[in-house]
């Protein structure tokens, strides 16, 4: 195996670093240990998504998906000039990829599959054998070494050719989802007895299709991005029954959603209107996708069906922008997820407005009304979006159980922090224990129902727009390295310590600066 020394090494390393840190050289700025230890089954788990790692675009007889060929068309799309063409080459460097999965400790691995290298043209009529193989293996690996996979069928990476008929907007991609979910059902069923069927359908709708921030960048402003809200509902309710008629009878899993949510804070807590502001933010943003999977009532949350349908009307609409499900649709998604999956990374502070710079009208920013800020006290380690406010966790999770009740456990898909690199990444330390302090506190102080926790991600990956420049990882990857060398930095060592102690040690790993701030 022409990486695994490098993997030995990375877990040599992370062995050094312990006996480092047990000689005690933390300066200690924070409260010591926390008295709170995670509950005895707590999914403890890390994640990542095909297209951001794999590479091997073109190789195993995969097909294409939008982003490579978006990319491919638009080389300046990223800042660094860079594609998913490589990536972090876990296509051939999964076993080590395990590996460091095993040093973590964590017991469950998150990933996706790469709907184009199993189903190159997107649709079940030709199923890529060697595609089919690849994930098998991996799938198999993972078995073997303990870990349970979760796995996500749709990770953003659409194949070309449906995207070439309208993606998301089209209502026939609901039958192409759950065609596609079959022969994954069928193929690894056996083996996965936890599957998403979407990651973040908001950030997919929201800046793919209302904008152009993500691949498909529509521009549709406005009418794609509800348009694809719509059908990636469906298309998941779908999914959900197909395995609950079809496949759970025999193969006993779990099937839910990744749903991600930002915090939103009113600007003056004192304002009403801030404060309605913020509701309407999570209604427009998050309640758009979870009230027809989750609340009692099922269908779009009132105030989003009145907003969009008030708004489409002022603009000399005939209909509603916001598409209409037909009361069988609502009851086929009403109920349709064994689990809430939450993705969280920040807070933002929200005050009405009804025109910003870029905005367009239509638009889902103008019908949502939403000025967002961020606190200036919050710290921002890496690309702008991302600031700390770790209480904003406590909070979301809190917002959610009172709207959709504490019954469908929350399993947290993705949580985690970026900044531009280096492996003593004291900040994301801080981060993890931090957010983690926070989901203790709602589930024994707030009674929130939070079964799991996936560290996002594994190993610095390509991250969407920002190429190679922003990094997540637990894992430094040298993306100038043939052998693109995999690093633990100092998050990995200490999340290694959270999920083998069960308990957040404030003081194992030396604090930053960021940690004097005492949110
Ligand atoms: C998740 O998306 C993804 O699931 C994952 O693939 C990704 O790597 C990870 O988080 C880290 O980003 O929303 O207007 O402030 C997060 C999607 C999209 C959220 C860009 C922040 C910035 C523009 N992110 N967005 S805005």
């Amino acid at each position: 195996m022409r990486s695994s020394s490098g993997v030995a090494q990375a877990a040599a390393i992370i062995a050094s670093l312990s006996l480092c840190f047990a000689n005690g050289v933390s300066a200690v700025i924070g409260s010591g240990s926390s008295n709170f230890t995670f509950p005895e089954n707590f999914m403890f788990g890390v994640a990542t998504a095909a297209f951001q790692i794999e590479g091997a675009w073109n190789e195993g007889g995969k097909g294409e998906s939008m982003w490579d060929t978006y990319i491919h068309k638009h080389p300046d799309y990223t800042p660094d000039l860079s594609n998913g063409d490589v990536a972090a080459d876990s296509y051939h460097k999964y076993k080590d990829d395990i590996v460091m999965i095993q040093t973590l400790g964590v017991e469950y691995y998150r990933l996706s599959i790469s709907w184009p290298r199993l189903l190159p043209q997107g649709t079940d009529n030709h199923i890529n054998k060697e595609g089919a193989r690849y994930y098998r293996k991996v799938l198999e690996e993972l078995i073997k070494a303990n870990i349970t996979p979760v796995v996500t069928l749709f990770h953003w990476d659409l194949p070309t050719p449906l995207m070439d008929l309208g993606g998301w907007t089209n209502p026939k991609m609901v039958d192409y989802f759950e065609d596609y979910a079959r022969v994954a059902f069928t193929l690894y069923g056996d083996i996965v007895k936890i599957w998403t069927t979407i990651n973040e359908p908001h950030q997919q709708c929201y800046n793919g299709y209302d904008g152009d921030y993500f691949v498909p960048a529509l521009n549709s402003h406005g009418v794609g991005v509800y348009l694809c809200a719509h059908y990636l509902i469906l298309g998941h309710a779908r999914v959900y029954h197909l395995y609950d008629k079809e496949f759970r009878p025999h193969q006993k899993g779990k099937i839910g959603i990744t749903l991600d949510a930002f915090w939103a804070e009113p600007k003056d807590p004192s304002k009403v209107e801030d404060q309605e502001a913020a509701e309407r933010y999570l209604q427009m943003r998050v309640g758009l996708f979870a009230h027809p999977i989750y609340s009692e009532t099922g269908d779009y949350p009132a105030l989003v069906r009145e907003v969009v349908n008030n708004n489409s009307m002022l603009q000399g609409y005939a209909r509603s922008r916001l598409p209409v499900f037909s009361p069988q649709e609502i009851e086929m998604v009403r109920g349709s997820s064994d689990f809430f999956g939450l993705n969280h990374y920040t807070t933002f502070l929200m005050s009405p407005s009804t025109m910003e710079k870029g905005w367009f009208v239509p638009s889902y920013d103008h019908d949502t009304g939403v000025r967002m800020d961020q606190d200036p006290n919050w710290p921002i380690p890496g690309s702008t979006w991302l600031s700390i406010y770790p209480a904003g966790f406590r909070k979301i999770l809190n917002w959610l159980t009172k709207q959709y009740g504490a019954d469908v456990p929350i399993i947290i898909t993705e949580n985690g922090m970026c900044d531009w690199g280096g492996i003593n990444d004291y900040e994301r330390v801080s981060y993890y224990n931090k957010y983690l302090y926070q989901l203790l506190l709602a589930i024994y102080q707030d009674g929130c129902n939070v079964q799991g926790y996936f560290a996002w991600t594994l190993m610095d990956d390509f991250e969407w727009k920002d190429g190679y420049t922003s990094k997540f990882g637990l894992f430094h990857v040298d993306f100038d390295s043939p052998e693109k060398t995999r690093t633990p930095k100092l998050s990995a060592l200490n999340y290694r310590h959270i999920v083998k102690t069960k308990k957040i040690d404030f003081n194992y790993i030396k604090q930053s600066k960021y940690l004097v701030n005492n949110l």
